[in-house]
């Protein structure tokens, strides 16, 4: 009798917000990159994207991806990378116990739905491909850890390797040729300063004009600003961050924030032709955040910005009349702040 049953697996993946950024890549193929960066993972209940994936001999002979509702391209070498890398592993899998059905060879149909603006530096991709991982790897049964799983996500967009772990996550750069040392880390779990908020100011829903691998690449071969970030400024705040966070130093941490968003936006401004992912009301958000800080007598507040126009706000939660409240109240007010989003930190899913 044929089978034509349907396997299937559900999953969510984070957003994460990085303090130290990723950009410039060393091999675009893997999606390697020229610095580690490091983040802090979003609240699922308030940003995340949901998958599905599913398999069965009964379905078409191709692979396919909704999102939102609307079918994309899976034929990219991203999405071929990370289906490849897991059928790879399933099949190994299915070598060593013969009983298991031959899942590898079935059509993948994988549904996500985001429940955020998609594309607009709100670092949808990084949700989308860690879900998408997950989902195929729980389907399958790997069983793989999130750190085996990160080497496969950070080949379908690099920052998703981050959202594979909760809380505070670094992503090391590596050395090797082959991306097997380039592999996201804990440095510590949300438990362990779970006082962190973050509102997200959003300037833009839009889609953002140049995208992240294009501008990093132009970044990389243009910039003479660039070496002395790869190699000399990030790797002293990679460590100057891990210790903020693990010594709970919220001071260090936002400094090292707003420095390492500017420092990267300086980059961008350096490189020929020139990108401007800020616009005047991200300006003015960046204002509003010393005003606050001088106010306050100390940093009680950090912003940084991503590939686009909206900002991200971290504070914490003793300060959340004078951060939050003062950004969600000066909404009304403000031309051209669309809407603002708060979240927290989220633990690791297992
Ligand atoms: C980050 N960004 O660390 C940095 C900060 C944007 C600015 O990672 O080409 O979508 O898919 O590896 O991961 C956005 O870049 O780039 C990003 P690809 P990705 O979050």
């Amino acid at each position: 009798m044929a089978d034509n049953k349907v396997y299937r697996a559900s999953t969510t993946a984070p957003v994460n917000i990085a303090v130290i950024k990723y950009w410039g890549k060393r091999d675009p193929k893997l999606n390697l990159p020229t610095n580690s960066s490091l983040s802090v993972t979003l609240s699922q209940s308030d940003l995340r994207t949901h998958t599905t994936a599913s398999c069965s001999p009964s379905y078409p002979t191709s692979d396919s991806l909704l999102l939102n509702g609307s079918p994309q391209d899976v034929s990219g070498a991203r999405t071929q990378a990370c289906f490849r890398e897991l059928r790879t592993l399933r099949q190994a899998l299915e070598a060593s116990k013969p009983s298991l059905p031959k899942l590898s060879t079935y059509p993948l149909k994988i549904v996500s739905e985001n429940n955020f603006p998609t594309a607009a530096g709100l670092a949808s991709s990084a949700a989308g491909f860690a879900a998408l991982v997950r989902a195929i790897a729980d389907l399958y049964e790997l069983p793989a850890t999130p750190t085996e799983l990160s080497k496969i996500a950070r080949q379908g967009s690099g920052s998703a390797c981050r959202s594979l772990f909760g809380g505070y996550v670094g992503w090391d750069k590596g050395t090797a040729a082959d991306g097997s040392d380039s592999v996201a880390y804990e440095v510590a779990p949300a438990a362990h300063w779970p006082a962190m908020r973050a509102v997200i100011l959003v300037v833009s829903a839009a889609k953002k004009g140049v995208s992240s691998t294009t501008g990093m690449q132009t970044t990389v071969a243009t910039s003479s600003l660039f070496p002395a970030r790869a190699n000399e400024t990030v790797p002293r705040r990679m460590k100057e961050m891990e210790t903020a966070v693990k010594a709970k130093d919220f001071e260090t941490f936002a400094r090292v924030t707003m420095k390492d968003s500017n420092s990267f936006h300086a980059t961008c401004l350096d490189t020929e032709p020139p990108i401007f992912y800020l616009n005047d009301v991200s300006r003015a958000a960046i204002k509003v955040v010393e005003e606050v800080n001088k106010e306050a007598g100390k940093t009680v507040a950090a912003y940084t910005f991503d590939a686009g126009p909206n900002a991200v706000i971290y504070y914490l939660e003793e300060s959340e009349k004078e951060v939050a409240g003062l950004f969600k109240a000066m909404l009304g007010e403000k031309e051209g702040w669309e809407g603002a989003r708060g979240s927290k930190v989220e633990a690791n899913k297992s």
